[in-house]
């Protein structure tokens, strides 16, 4: 039998109410005298910028001069009238995140203290409260000053190695660490009222928590229990009802707060590429008589999901079975999507997440340096069926566990696990990113001459927070769910580490290897790896003037976060193409050279499926525009990586590989089913000519990687060059291409490829691009140099004898399309 849990959110309310408190704010420097209009949700540094009183931070180099912001401290106020003051009601007045160091005064009474931005505050205002012209005040303090005295004697600021300036306070700040910097973003050490605030008036009783245990899952049946936590105002019990929102069918009544449900013939929540991702709609009604005190509706889904992470024959096994299933996790690292988050709109993580399925991901990986996201983004998770990994919010450093420090954590720990525990797509939570490994790894200890002494207590401390402290509030608030104490959990530098668990390979790249190597070092779960590129060419444009377009500039360096950055992309884009001519083909190059360096990853990954049960590159997104790891860069726009996901995450793809003249097709399956169909393999001239062709039906085996042809490609293109050549792999059934790919025989660099007749014909009413060309075309690129455009495909290797039909988003003109291909 097996257990699951799930918390019901507040939606619509009855008897209840809420008062948004977000208009009318205004913020002023402390010590100075003129105020200013502030946006809330929001952060000091969009406010200043919104004033015109300091510059965008993500243009040229201006970074540098906003960085006097966190060292001041910064007020908020509002006023506000209520309609009426009830002495029967409560008056909560609820902070969703307060960013980070808050004096919230209402009416001159300091009424609440906070120092988390990972925290909801909740404080009964009831007392403070006036009919007309409440004054609430908040007064942000620096983080920085606020840490500064406490570094004196104390090592763990020490190992904070990204924060990009000192002191170093991020170890002893529960606020988003890459806030103080980080490799692929800017120093922004925000501050401010980050997520909604408001009034929540209630009376007699409001449901504050709504637990759900998935008691049995069978195919015909479902158990279900709920525990509800009430709160009341006065000495009161009332009744609970449940019913299932979509037909008002009463599922549950009780007196107590346990209820208990049966649903026939469940419908289970998968992950998208497996099945449906379904998920039930269940409101439970708080009633006084036939008054509704309360009421919270909440989707949910019915899923198992266990980690298999134990002992085995080669080492440990790190891997997921859903719903019984062994599922290989295809997806990619997720950052905090703004480095000032609170502008970010529903639409943004919509577009961001759809995304990510888009190319095929199932799921993806909320990383431990940045927030734990707002409850939309999970909401959203859940409907498009995207597992997520949720990393609690520590990264790179070790943390104090003193006991201040520690109850912070905890009641960070606690009120993150309860908001989020509900939603089916969490699959595991795990304590912190790259910490374990960097303590026994990184050198720190001599780095910064940390005595035994220090080393033996940060130590202590460590295991207090993640073998302890987070283990002990996840039995007792989210049992069920798989928990890990850290990622990865085997570290990159010997090739038997691979043989155990999580890894995070770092070699290409931090340690210089080349792409090839991602063939040999294969992990059993990839949770990181990655290669950098520049951004879109209208991102370049956006962020730096003509003048700054090259790799020395100014604005590149200050852009490029990484130690090893411009040089590292500059290298490897050299040995996979000729010389770009000038930046704007050397950035479309960079993006093709990260492309092929992950490509070469996942496909790897998957051919060694079994062994390696998921891949989750780094990183699927940016914080600011910029070049990085990312696959869409800060404004959304897909890079080359991108466009290659859907054939490379597809539930089928062809798995070519070469060993001298022999060739191997594999095919991956992440099917649950066996499937028929039929192997091709053509190998073509540059100019469409058909050398030879071999079909083979094949039944390709279920959740399963397999050779299914092996043939000697010099037989097989008939004595062509190999430079002229190139092999068309599809997966083909009666009515549909299962999967399709093309294989080069030699690198890029060596083809012999030819100067294209590019057709192009534009239809703008069907939105639709129409191009063929007389030769083959390596990796189109297409885009509108005066509108923003989004192809629904792109860098595609035009085949001389197919026409292609690439449909887009946006206003497209002739005049304004332009392109650049490698040939
Ligand atoms: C990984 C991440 C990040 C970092 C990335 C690139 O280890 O966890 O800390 O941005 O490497 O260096």
């Amino acid at each position: 039998m097996r257990y699951f849990f799930f918390l019901l959110m507040p939606l619509a309310m009855s008897a209840q109410q809420i008062i948004p408190l977000h208009d009318n704010w205004s913020f002023y420097q402390e010590g100075e005298e003129v105020h200013y209009k502030a946006t809330v949700p929001g952060v000091v540094q969009l406010d200043l910028m919104e004033n015109g009183l300091i510059p965008d931070p993500f243009l040229g180099t201006n970074e540098d001069s906003i960085q006097w912001v966190e060292r001041e401290n910064w007020l908020y106020e509002k006023e506000f009238d209520l309609p009426r003051l009830d002495t029967q009601k409560v008056y909560d007045l609820v902070f969703e995140g307060l960013d980070t160091y808050a004096e919230v005064y209402l009416n001159d009474s300091l009424i609440l203290k906070a120092d988390n931005m990972f925290c909801q505050w909740r404080v009964d205002v009831r007392p403070f409260l006036q009919k007309q012209k409440n004054k609430l005040c908040i007064l942000f303090r620096s983080p920085i000053a606020v840490n500064k005295d406490k570094l004196d004697g104390r090592p763990y600021h020490k190992t904070a190695e990204n924060e990009a300036a000192k002191p170093h306070v991020s170890v002893y700040t529960r606020k988003a660490p890459h806030h103080f910097g980080w490799d692929w973003g800017p120093r922004i050490v925000t501050a401010g009222i980050w997520r909604p605030v408001y009034l929540h008036i209630w009376q007699k009783a409001e449901i504050e928590d709504f637990q759900i245990y998935q008691q049995e899952l069978h195919t015909d049946s479902a158990l279900l229990m709920g525990k509800a936590a009430i709160r009341y105002s006065h000495d009161e019990r009332f009744r609970l009802r449940l019913l299932d929102k979509k037909s008002g069918q009463i599922l549950a009544e009780t007196d107590s707060t346990v209820l208990s449900w049966i649903i026939k013939d469940p419908q289970r929540w998968w992950p998208h590429n497996l099945g449906q991702p379904h998920l039930y709609q269940w409101t439970l009604q708080l009633l006084d008589g036939q008054t509704v005190l309360d009421e919270y509706t909440r989707s949910f889904g019915l899923r198992e999901i266990e980690l298999i992470n134990e002992p085995d024959d080669i080492g440990e096994s790190f891997y997921f079975k859903v719903n019984g299933e062994p599922v290989f996790m295809k997806g990619a690292n997720y950052i905090p999507s703004d480095a000032m988050l609170p502008r970010r709109t529903r639409a943004d993580i919509d577009r961001l997440l759809e995304d990510a399925r888009a190319a095929n991901m199932n799921m993806i990986r909320v990383w431990g340096g940045g927030v734990y996201e707002e409850d939309y983004f999970y909401e959203k998770c859940d409907e498009l069926g995207l597992m997520v990994w949720q990393d609690f919010m520590f990264a790179c450093s070790m943390y104090p566990a003193n006991e201040p420090f520690l109850s912070n954590i905890k009641k960070e720990i606690i009120y993150n696990v309860k908001r989020l525990r509900n939603h089916p797509s969490i699959a595991i939570w795990c304590g912190n990113n790259e910490v374990d490994v960097a303590w026994h790894n990184w050198g720190w200890q001599l780095k910064y001459f940390i005595s035994k002494k220090d080393s033996a207590k940060m130590w202590e401390d460590y295991v207090r927070i993640f073998h302890k402290t987070i283990p002990n509030i996840l039995a007792q608030y989210d049992p069920e769910r798989p928990y890990t104490s850290t990622s990865p959990l085997s570290n990159w530098g010997k090739l038997s580490n691979f043989n155990y668990a999580t890894m995070h390979f770092w070699g290409v790249w931090h340690g210089r290897q080349p792409f090839s190597d991602y063939n040999i070092y294969v992990g059993r779960f990839m949770s990181e790896y990655g290669f950098q590129s520049f951004p879109d060419w209208k991102t370049i444009e956006h962020f730096a003037t003509p003048d700054q377009y090259s790799l020395s500039s100014t604005v590149m360096k200050k852009h490029q976060k990484s130690y090893i950055g411009n040089g590292m992309i500059a290298s490897h884009t050299r040995s996979e193409f000729k010389k770009p001519k000038g930046f704007q083909e050397f950035v479309y190059k960079s993006q093709l050279t990260q492309m092929i360096g992950i490509r070469t990853a996942i496909r790897a990954h998957r051919a060694r499926k079994g062994h390696c049960m998921g891949t989750l590159f780094w990183q699927l997104n940016d914080c600011w525009p910029g070049p990085s790891w990312s696959s869409i860069d800060y404004y959304g726009r897909w890079k080359a990586l991108h466009y290659a996901l859907p054939e490379l995450y597809a539930n089928i793809a062809i798995l070519p590989e070469q060993d001298f003249n022999n060739m191997y097709i594999k095919i991956v399956s992440d099917e649950l089913k066996e499937k028929m169909a039929e192997l091709r393999v053509q190998a073509k001239t540059f100019n469409g000519q058909l050398i030879n062709t071999v079909t083979e039906p094949i039944s390709i085996n279920a959740n399963q990687t397999r050779e299914y042809l092996r043939f000697n490609t010099k037989d097989f293109i008939k004595k062509h060059n190999k430079k002229k050549v190139y092999l068309d792999l599809q997966v083909i059934t009666e009515d549909s291409v299962l999967a399709h790919t093309l294989y080069y025989l030699k690198s890029i660099r060596s083809l012999k490829l030819k100067q294209p007749q590019l057709n192009l014909e534009l239809d703008k009413k069907q939105k639709r691009l129409r191009i063929s060309s007389n030769t083959l075309i390596k990796n189109l690129y297409l885009y509108s140099a005066d509108t923003d455009v989004h192809f629904y495909q792109n860098y595609l290797d035009i085949q001389a004898d197919q026409q292609y039909e690439i449909f887009y988003e946006g206003a497209l003109t002739k005049n304004g399309l332009r392109w650049l291909y490698v040939n």
